[in-house]
């Protein structure tokens, strides 16, 4: 983007060389650690008296980046020479995780550093450990954005990322006294290796203000007033496997304005002035720690405002590089908004056409409506985004103008397709019209794209017959599609479970399956060869190790390794119901008592019960009551358990602490039987389900989400399945209601148990207990409790037959084939988007 002014002064030689210089990096050990070196001593300031594990770490880190951007550098020149259509993916979120290793395994380079640093005297894999979590995102939403940018990158798609730059990530979680315990996430301390950030890129943002009208005839307005901060933008390289084509994930970052308040320093307010100048940078200071649930904070609208504001101005601006007529637009960019979080910048590139370029309204919203896209994530009521108009039109007083204006023209077309049916009228405005009178962002972003998609087969058939009913049959059903969530085998299987890796690739013969995961099935041809299982049972054995391991160091409990691992690991919500898994985990923990009461003997015991560790993990909002006293039951009933010598190994119950993607891949290649147990038609896809089941965890679930699809694909009789159907839901939910059943009899045993103080008297068990008794059993707990003992039973039966445990874990793992990131981006980019592989040249 250099002005002609400032490329005329540079001399042929400065180009060429940095053309030259873009990527003749070398690779071999020798090179590597000469450019590590460099890195200790010129970058870092490192010399032998202070240089640690994690300076080297940040001097690796510092080399691999290096070549990341020599290829970053040519793939976003390819993309500007071939002038292709380009796909944004707008996200709050992205729950990265560590960076290095997965760059290094992408690059197919571990062998060359682990060799360099090897003779340097440290570890490659210890290293690894230095890194701190790139923590920007709650849950699923975040994590499915970091798989997007892998299979993007991996498949040459034209494709950038667009974020925060939040200077707090997700918190860090900490058990005291057995209850959560929420400490800042300062990722960034120092140095955050992996960014460059781009002084240069900056835009100014407006808030607050008023709209002055300039002229009448043609109506021509504008935004004045108020409050500039300026988005500065961090760029996170971003490589593909098998691929040199490295894209990015643009982050902003707030930053005073670099208009002065002149007023202020004239008042000889020099002190004030400088502070409120500051207070611009709050709003990119904090990741909103909530998942699933909305809350209308002034500040998070903000972010939204602030993020889209500073990517549609980066976007055009890419656009405007060539003369080109406005209606291109969406031939040369498609807009994907990850839920409604980003929404608000449909309007403000309205704004933009109109008020900033003068293009007619319809001419412009025409052109907005072909280039955004939406994915909802959830059908829970309190999580679907509604601004209360008085705030929204505050802050953004021209966009909420734009929005009247919207809905005005909007609600003639359905006037006229339903004429004189209010109902629908006002079920489809944009305004909702109870107090407060507040903007439905799900509706704004509807109406506002051109393709909506739901996360899951059964998702997408909800959304189409429920909340988006009316829309669906105004719009009709091909602007609804579904785009069933996956991962990616990069990271979840190819990075976490080097084991079963190496095992998978020794069997095919190949390492294809890395970018074809459909690969996989190839798997099935040796299912009734035994020395497959028996690879499979070793390199889950030596994963359960490590997990046991990682048990022991933080949470003082030692487990055996041998014992059933049960794990439900995911955000702590009482949909998903892990108050459920802990009852049933009490009623097994009663059993073992009455039957050591009963004098059975060891021998008795051991045939009675298999063996089990229940492992739990995941944060609860810090505003969620009910989820913290959730883990607070969790750990109450881990302390009696473990400590309990009739049970010994039989049963122990695990919380462990502070969840995040570096946890999650230690645990789920050790996981034997994943949890997937929401109240069904609740979960709109679930993703760790698919992490656990690609490294042969078996499944005991509900039909919901994604668990419904898993189960087709891997055959349903290899999955514990259980519950109530989302069809039967509501009816169940009204009986609950109107006539509501007694609890049924192991849930009462529990109830007793927690109320009698078996497990400690902390003052809101009751609240909990209250909270899901009888008519209040919104997530059907009672209704599900004994079909979910009923399967827990059958898990633990064919447990005790390994072969047949193993052979199901086998078919699990060959099954997962169509649950790759990939897929799923490949549907996107074909089925909404209309963009094509570009690599590089
Ligand atoms: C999850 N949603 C869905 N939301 O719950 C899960 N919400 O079923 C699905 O698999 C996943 O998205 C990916 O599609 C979330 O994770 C949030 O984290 C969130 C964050 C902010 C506000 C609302």
């Amino acid at each position: 983007y250099l002005p002609p002014e400032d490329k005329a002064d540079k001399s042929e030689l400065l180009w060429t060389l940095l053309t030259q210089g873009m990527e003749n990096m070398d690779r071999d050990v020798e090179s590597i650690q000469k450019h590590i070196v460099n890195h200790c001593q010129f970058t870092l300031a490192r010399t032998q008296f202070n240089l640690d594990s994690f300076g080297l770490y940040q001097a690796t880190a510092l080399s691999i980046k290096d070549h990341l951007l020599g290829m970053w550098n040519v793939t976003q020149q390819t993309f500007t020479n071939k002038d292709v259509k380009r796909v944004y993916y707008l996200s709050l979120e992205f729950l990265v995780g560590r960076a290095l290793q997965n760059a290094v395994l992408n690059l197919d380079i571990e062998g060359e550093y682990s060799q360099a640093l090897m003779e340097l005297g440290t570890d490659l894999e210890k290293l690894y450990e230095e890194e701190k979590d790139a923590a920007l995102g709650n849950g699923g939403l975040g994590r499915l954005a970091a798989c997007f940018m892998d299979s993007l990158a991996t498949l040459d798609y034209p494709a950038w990322g667009y974020g925060i730059r939040y200077r707090y990530g997700m918190f860090a979680q900490k058990i005291v006294d057995g209850a959560q315990v929420e400490f800042p996430d300062y990722w960034i301390s120092y140095l955050n290796v992996w960014e460059i950030p781009r002084i240069d890129v900056s835009y100014s943002v407006r808030f607050y203000g008023e709209v002055r009208v300039v002229s009448d005839s043609p109506r021509v307005v504008e935004w004045v007033g108020g409050e500039v901060v300026q988005a500065v933008a961090y760029d996170v390289p971003i490589p593909g496997y098998g691929t040199k084509n490295c894209i990015n994930l643009r982050l902003w970052s707030a930053k005073p304005a670099k208009e002065f308040d002149l007023q202020s320093f004239n008042q000889g307010d020099y002190l004030g002035a400088i502070e409120d100048r500051h207070k611009s940078e709050n709003i990119s200071q904090v990741l909103y720690p909530n998942d699933n649930t909305y809350m209308g904070k002034e500040l998070r609208l903000k972010q939204q405002y602030f993020f889209v504001r500073a990517t549609l101005q980066d976007i055009l601006r890419r656009f405007l590089k060539r003369p080109r007529e406005w209606e291109e637009l969406p031939d040369k960019v498609a807009i994907q908004l990850n839920d409604t979080h980003p929404s608000i910048g449909i309007v403000e590139l309205l704004r933009i056409l109109v008020d900033e370029h003068g293009l007619e309204f319809e001419r412009a919203w025409g052109i907005v409506v072909k280039s955004f896209h939406f994915t909802n994530h959830t059908v829970l009521p309190e999580a679907l985004e509604k601004w209360p108009v008085e705030l929204l039109g505050h802050l953004l007083p021209r966009h909420l103008d734009l929005i009247y204006d919207i809905n005005y023209r909007f609600l003639q077309q359905v006037q006229a397709w339903r004429p004189g049916d209010m109902d629908v009228l006002a079920r489809m405005s944009l305004i909702d019209e109870a107090h407060p009178r507040s903007i439905r962002m799900a509706n704004l972003a509807i109406i506002g794209s051109t393709h909506v998609n739901g996360v899951a087969a059964l998702h997408t058939q909800l959304l189409k017959t429920t909340i988006f009913k009316d829309f669906c049959e105004f719009f009709g059903e091909s602007k609804f599609q579904n785009k069933t969530n996956g991962v990616t085998p990069r990271r979840w299987l190819h990075q976490a479970n080097p084991g079963l890796a190496a095992v998978i690739t020794s069997w095919l013969e190949s390492d294809a399956w890395i970018a074809n995961l459909d690969e996989l099935a190839g798997l099935r041809a040796h299912i009734d060869n035994p020395e497959l299982a028996a690879d499979f049972a070793r390199v889950k054995r030596a994963n359960k190790v490590r997990l046991a391991e990682l048990i022991q160091s933080t949470n003082g409990i030692e487990v055996d390794p041998d014992a059933l691992f049960d794990i439900q690991v995911k955000r702590i919500h009482e949909y998903k119901r892990q108050l459920m898994n802990i009852l049933a985990v009490i009623v097994r923990y009663l059993a073992i008592k009455e039957a050591v009461a009963g004098g059975a003997s060891k021998a008795e015991l051991a045939a009675a019960f298999v063996a089990r560790v229940s492992i739990f993990a995941g944060k609860a909002a810090p505003g969620y009551h009910n989820a913290k006293r959730i883990i607070r039951l969790i750990t109450a009933v881990a302390d009696v358990v473990n400590n309990d010598p009739d049970v010994g190994s039989l049963l122990k119950v695990v919380f462990m602490p502070n969840y995040n993607v570096s946890l999650a891949e230690v645990i789920f290649p050790g996981t034997d039987l994943s949890e997937q147990i929401s109240c069904s038609g609740m979960e709109a896809s679930g993703t760790g389900v698919g992490k656990a089941t690609l490294n042969g965890a078996l499944l005991i679930c509900t039909m919901d989400g994604a668990s419904i699809e898993i189960a087709e694909e891997i055959g349903h009789d290899q999955v514990f399945v259980f519950g109530a159907l989302a069809s039967e839901v509501d009816g169940l939910r009204a009986q609950v209601q109107f006539n509501t059943p007694p609890d049924c009899a192991p849930l009462a045993k529990a109830k007793a148990a927690i109320r009698d103080g078996t497990f400690g008297n902390y003052d809101e068990f009751p609240l909990l207990l209250d909270s899901f008794s009888g008519r209040n059993d919104y997530y059907l707990i009672n209704t599900d409790f004994e079909s979910y003992l009923d399967a827990q039973a059958r898990a633990d039966a064919v447990y005790r037959d390994q072969d047949a445990w193993l052979r199901k874990a086998i078919l699990s793992t060959a099954g997962m084939g169509f649950f790759s990131s990939d897929r799923t981006i490949r549907q996107y980019a074909e089925e909404i988007w209309g963009v094509k592989p570009c690599p590089r040249e």
